[in-house]
């Protein structure tokens, strides 16, 4: 068995991200089965005088290898080219792209750099799994620095269309970067579609099935949608302190209808949309007043981009304004959290909500809608309105679909998933559980594995 070699942006705290789960729990998981190395930042921002060592620590069968970053690398790379570049153009928000030539060789630097430190420690028959946005061009700098190992990506995010894309300035350097991989993993089909239609811009490129050959290279691009560890997630949704914690969120006087939103404070999530929407069911359906109460959990990001700040100010004038509007001594129509919560209990309030409300502009994935419906109790499930515009929707075709753009459309949506009988409830419910099950985080991995394996050889 080859060697695998994870790399990503970040690598979290193995102690703290087995307990947190989620996506990085995915990775480890692959890491466990079969031994290997995880190379990425440490999380560590240190001056930019400083000298970045390479420290590598056993865990196991696991080697963790991190650097830290400079200062004027973190802003360049990190906050600038990945987050203010990248971020918004491949979520076709070209408004919010902002570009200057500091930030792109920033980002050249570090994935150079990335590459000097992890060139390293590869061995020839080593498994190369890279991840996201932030590390497109590592493997180009890999190959100059002579390794010929099978080399995948997985992009977390969604793809633009070529007329977005061609937007950004740099475009045609990071798609001409995408072709010193063998494999390039997407969530959905739409991505697929989009990334191959834009190597068709380049001179010469023939495409089969899912293989292109450009400018002299042959990469394979497939569909390996992101999924969660559904037991986990249903386990920790019915133990007897997510019990209490359901019991608390129900014990009101008057009956009430629990809409539950978790995001992180993203303007990719369609957040003001989403609470908008809420104004807009008490309006056209007031027989939910005193009755429905969205609770919005927005986890803090990106709070060192000025955009984030911006957005955190409209989503808190909003929820005032709505509860001001609305409210009553009570009931209180929105309960917005602007904090990060445990994963348990997470579980639990998404149990104990009527309705799952996941309405991104745009989005690669969305895992919260995944566990979501695994959270649910099969006898008496939640309701899931789900986006069109995130990649979980090509997928989860039993929730209500919906414009998140279209405030009147997601009240609609969202009286309707209110008042829908068990029985439908029980039958889309029933379905999404199965195709979430069948699309885990075990399938993910392994199927994105065996088809670097299979291109490796
Ligand atoms: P994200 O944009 O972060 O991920 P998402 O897929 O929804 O989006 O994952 C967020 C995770 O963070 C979920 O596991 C969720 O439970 C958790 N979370 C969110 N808010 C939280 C809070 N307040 N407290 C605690 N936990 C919270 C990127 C892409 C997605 C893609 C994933 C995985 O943008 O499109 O689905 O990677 O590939």
């Amino acid at each position: 068995m080859p060697r695998l070699v994870i790399v990503s942006n970040r690598v979290p705290d193995l102690d703290a991200c087995q307990s947190s789960g989620g996506l990085a729990i995915a990775i480890f998981d692959a890491l466990r089965d079969n031994g290997g190395l995880w190379f990425g930042w440490n999380g560590l921002i240190v001056g930019d005088a400083t000298p970045v060592d390479l420290d590598v620590s056993e865990h196991g069968e696991i080697t963790i290898a991190t650097v830290a970053l400079r200062e004027t690398d973190y802003e360049d790379y990190y906050l600038g080219f990945s987050n203010s570049l990248i971020w918004p153009v491949f979520h076709n928000r070209l408004d919010l792209a902002e570009f200057n030539a500091a930030q792109v060789e920033g980002y050249r630097r570090v994935n150079i750099e990335f590459a000097n430190q992890l060139s390293r420690l590869l061995r020839p028959n080593d498994l190369l799994w890279i991840h996201d946005y932030h590390l497109i061009p590592l493997a180009a700098h890999l190959r100059v620095l002579g390794h010929h190992n099978p080399i995948g990506f997985f992009l977390h995010i969604s793809f633009p269309s070529p007329d977005v894309l061609v937007a950004a300035p740099e475009h045609e350097w990071l798609m001409d970067s995408f072709l010193s991989y063998d494999l390039v993993g997407f969530q959905t089909a739409l991505d697929v579609e989009n990334f191959r239609r834009f190597l068709l811009n380049f001179d010469g490129t023939s495409q089969s099935e899912n293989k292109s050959v450009a400018r002299g290279r042959s990469i394979v691009a497939g569909v390996f949608p992101v999924g969660i560890d559904v037991d986990t997630f249903a386990a920790m949704a019915q133990t007897p302190e997510a019990e209490k914690r359901i019991e608390r969120l129900h014990r009101r006087a008057t009956p009430r209808v629990h809409i539950i939103g978790v995001d992180r404070l993203d303007y990719t999530k369609g957040l003001p949309e989403r609470l908008r929407a809420f104004r807009r069911l008490l309006e056209l359906h007031p027989e939910n007043q005193k009755i429905a109460t969205l609770m919005q959990i927005a986890a803090p990001t990106r709070e060192d981009v000025p955009i984030y700040v911006e957005i955190r100010k409209e989503l808190e004038q909003l929820s005032g304004a709505i509860n001001g509007e609305f409210g009553d001594f009570d009931w209180t129509p929105v309960r917005y959290i602007h904090r990060h919560i445990g994963r348990d209990t997470l579980a639990a309030l998404f149990r104990g909500s009527h309705v799952g409300l996941v309405t991104p502009l745009r989005d690669g994935m969305n895992l919260v809608a995944k566990e979501y419906v695994a959270s649910q109790d099969s006898d008496d499930p939640g309701v899931l309105v789900l986006s069109r515009f995130a990649g979980a929707a090509e997928d989860l075709l039993e929730a209500i679909i919906v414009n998140p753009y279209d405030t009147d459309e997601v009240a609609t949506a969202l009286q309707q998933a209110i008042n829908m009988p068990l029985a439908e409830r029980r039958e889309r419910h029933d379905a999404l559980l199965k195709r979430v099950r069948e699309r885990d985080a075990r399938h993910w991995r392994e199927s994105f594995l065996n088809a670097l394996r299979r291109v490796g050889t």
